[in-house]
């Protein structure tokens, strides 16, 4: 897999925002991983209207997807769904409508746990990143509780990680739901672009000792 110019552009403009950083991180899952992917971080303007043009660019890389609707899930899928559809509409002259979920039932006003354009018809999500695929599952989940049709699905990064068996969060997601699962990058490109950029020789041998370790078998 050879990086595309946008990935490559990403992955210079995640790390110079401190979004993408390399040390030691504990996981959701408990792994102890030498990277992070922190969404959190895309804390102003700029960096949220760019991060919004590179999901439209997987977007418009993966053109047969059918979608009605984006769904950004509770909390951190939410500015980036929003950035994604402006980006879209912006960049490719595509109006479309998007809805999130609240963590919180709300049981007065408009009621209801989603928020935005009702979650009807093919729903595309967008999320930070993929791991174990917990978070896209709960995902899957509300997409499916409101009678909507899940389609596909969006990440920054895909860490490329196993998830409980051992074929990747990823490709299980696929096999149970029958939907594609794509990523702007994944932990693949990211040791890629560190070698071609070289001069991190330290911190390539211990990203690939965790592939090793976690990674998906191929
Ligand atoms: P899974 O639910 O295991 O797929 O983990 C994905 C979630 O973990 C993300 O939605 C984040 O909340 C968090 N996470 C990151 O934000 N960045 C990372 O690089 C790794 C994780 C993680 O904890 O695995």
């Amino acid at each position: 897999m050879s990086l595309k110019s946008y990935q490559r552009e990403f992955i210079e403009f995640a790390i110079s925002q401190e979004i993408l950083s390399f040390g030691s991180f504990i996981l959701k899952s408990g792994r102890k991983s030498p990277y992070f992917f922190n969404a959190g971080k895309f804390n102003k303007g700029s960096a949220l209207s760019t991060i919004g043009k590179y999901y439209a660019a997987v977007l418009q890389d993966e053109n047969h997807l059918d979608y009605d609707v984006v769904f950004g899930p509770a909390y951190k899928g939410i500015p980036l769904a929003s950035s994604t559809v402006i980006a879209l509409s912006e960049h490719y002259n595509k109006d479309v409508p998007y809805s999130f979920n609240r963590k919180e039932i709300k049981d007065h006003g408009d009621g209801g746990s989603i928020v935005g354009a009702p979650l009807k018809g093919n729903i595309l999500i967008i999320d930070d990143v993929i791991t174990a695929g917990t978070a896209i599952r709960e995902s899957l989940a509300i997409i499916k509780e409101n009678g909507a049709t899940p389609v596909g699905v969006i990440v920054a990064v895909d860490r490329q990680e196993r998830g409980t068996g051992e074929v990747s969060a990823i490709q299980q997601i696929e096999q149970d739901y029958g939907i594609p699962v794509m990523s702007i990058v994944n932990l693949d490109l990211i040791i890629q672009y560190l070698k071609e950029k070289g001069g991190y020789d330290e911190r390539l041998s211990i990203m690939k000792e965790y592939r090793d370790m976690y990674g998906i078998k191929k």
